[in-house]
């Protein structure tokens, strides 16, 4: 007998479309599922957009103040997907009101914050997860079983690479749909909280935790006019960052981000370097993973591309047959897919919020070694 779950979704920009493109493909594709999510509402401050949205996106309704979203009987579900000053409030609102709670990246601007989100779905006792969706791209996911299994041995060398290029334009202002992305204000920092966020999650997960970093940012538009006050006003976030760290495990990491890399859009790479093997990933070929297994005939050694499409491949089972490619959005349906298999569980769908706390601290941590011109323990 499928069960509902009625989902409240906090914010209807880019992100409010990938969430709501996973809950309605899901039970397509995962029909063993016993949940079924149900757009139940959207809410968003301007009634125009927020009806607009749930008329295309096929909500049953919509509100404009999140506060009585959360207050209805007929949501089980949060979802927030506004921009991440906003993320606190909202969350520990939501799961006061026993309400599970889904959240976009990053979990909140600071540890500090994240903090008491932590505590409020862990004293509710609701359902939590927060969106780092790259580690369920299936490549990225055979990542994690290879690393698991042993296979790389020893691991020396984590490294990884955030570029995009859409800021360089002095025109473009801080504030806005999207562009709240360059005000500190809102975002909390830069490249740091938007971007190097993915990359420490994925490392975290594949390769443990971070016991310190050395970082190195920079803000190369010092100004930009500010679409609330109308006025031009300093920019206050990290347009790139560069740090270095140690693992838990004794490995080097190596992370790089910035908006300032022409020609790149979404240049999202890691590779792991192990004693007997190494694995690499590109968000722009995504469905590769490369390989290089130096137990292999020393003759035929060299880098595999592995094409994960395959039925025995990670989620690939879900989809189409072996060989055809999935995209970005799946790794969304796949979350959603993952979120609903843990409620029928009764297990937790990582990155909990607990979890992306410590992504939050590591995110801290290199700020704060950037200010400081240190090393900074996490
Ligand atoms: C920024 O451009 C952005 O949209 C991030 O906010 C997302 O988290 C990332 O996945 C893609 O880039």
């Amino acid at each position: 007998m499928a069960k509902e779950l009625r989902i409240g979704l906090v914010g209807y920009g880019f992100m409010g479309r990938t969430h709501t493109n996973g809950y309605k493909r899901v039970n397509d594709f995962f029909p063993e599922l016993e949940y079924r999510p149900v757009l139940q509402a959207v809410c968003g401050r301007t009634e125009e957009k927020a009806k607009e949205f749930a008329d295309q996106w096929q909500f049953n309704s919509y509100e404009t103040d999140w506060r009585k979203l959360v207050a209805r009987d007929d949501i089980d579900a949060i979802d927030i997907v506004t921009p991440n000053d906003t993320h606190a409030e909202i969350a520990i609102a939501a799961a006061e009101a026993g309400k599970m709670v889904l959240c976009e990246k990053p979990l909140a601007r600071t540890a500090e914050e994240s903090q008491p989100m932590v505590d409020a779905v862990e004293k509710a006792g609701v359902a939590n997860t927060v969106w780092y969706n790259y580690r369920r791209i299936p490549a990225v996911t055979l990542a994690k079983q290879i690393v698991d299994s042993g296979k790389l041995g020893k691991i020396f060398h984590y490294r990884a690479n955030f570029l995009q290029d859409w800021t360089i334009s002095e025109d473009l202002p801080q504030g806005g749909a999207a562009l709240w992305r360059l005000d500190a204000k809102a975002a909390g920092s830069g490249v740091t909280g938007d971007l190097l966020a993915h990359c420490i999650d994925t490392a975290i997960w594949l390769n443990g935790s971070i016991k310190d970093v050395s970082a190195t940012t920079e803000t190369f538009i010092k100004e930009r006019m500010h679409t609330q006050t109308g006025k031009v006003e300093k920019v206050e976030i990290d347009d790139a960052c560069l740090f270095h760290c140690h693992f838990e495990n004794g490995s080097l990491g190596l992370f790089e981000s910035t908006r300032y890399a022409r020609g790149h859009k979404a240049l999202y790479t890691f590779e792991i370097n192990g004693e007997h093997a190494s694995i690499r990933w590109d968000l722009h070929d995504l469905n590769r993973l490369e390989f290089f297994d130096h137990s292999d005939d020393s003759k035929v050694r060299g880098w595999r591309s592995v094409h994960v499409t395959d039925g025995d491949q990670p989620y690939m089972d879900h989809w189409w047959v072996p060989g055809l490619s999935i995209g970005y959005e799946h790794s969304f349906v796949h979350q959603v897919a993952d979120f609903l298999k843990s409620l029928e569980e009764g297990t937790s769908c990582e990155p909990t919020f607990r979890t992306a706390l410590e992504t939050a601290k590591v995110c801290d941590a290199v700020l704060k070694s950037a200010a400081g011109r240190c090393w900074q323990d996490v």
